[in-house]
């Protein structure tokens, strides 16, 4: 069983392609493209090179998946003194598909204090949320106000 170095690490730059050999015969990748990892090189410390040989490398390629999730954003219904409690236990059911019994338990939240979370997203659905809470409430002339901030 052939023992290797430590492994060398190298950064492949998103989408680039990078050779790795100090000679410039080694070269890994090429033709590949590889997003968002880290690359390790393990190179036998047993070869030694003479004028004239090829030059072999053994490459173990490690790479390391480096994704992040997307943040996610809170949407906030917020308390006002006129728009009635039937109509927010409404928006609550028919936008954020909450039971009959959850809708009311938030709505008296919002109600004593001032504000609850009403459900996280991704930014395009919690912006799509608030826009549909505010026009269902504009078209029924309630002053109900909604809004999102970042986990
Ligand atoms: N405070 C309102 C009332 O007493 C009820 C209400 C609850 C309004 C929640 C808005 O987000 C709200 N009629």
């Amino acid at each position: 069983m052939a023992q290797y170095a430590e492994p060398r690490s190298t950064f492949v730059q998103p989408f680039g392609r990078r050779g790795l050999s100090s000679r410039g015969k080694a070269f890994i990748f090429s033709g590949t493209t590889i997003r968002n990892s880290f690359a390790s090189v393990v190179t036998n410390p047993h070869m030694t090179n003479r004028p004239g040989d090829r030059e072999e490398v053994e490459l173990g390629v490690k790479t390391r998946p480096r994704t992040q999730r997307p943040p996610m954003y809170k949407v906030l219904l917020l308390n006002d003194d006129f728009t009635p409690m039937e109509f927010v236990v409404h928006v609550l059911e028919r936008l954020f598909n909450m039971s009959h019994a959850q809708a009311i338990e938030i709505m008296l939240t919002v109600h004593r204090k001032g504000v609850a979370v009403v459900g996280v997203f991704s930014h395009e659905i919690a912006e799509t949320k608030v826009a549909q809470v505010m026009e269902l409430a504009r078209r029924q002339q309630h002053p109900l106000q909604c809004t999102m901030e970042k986990e």
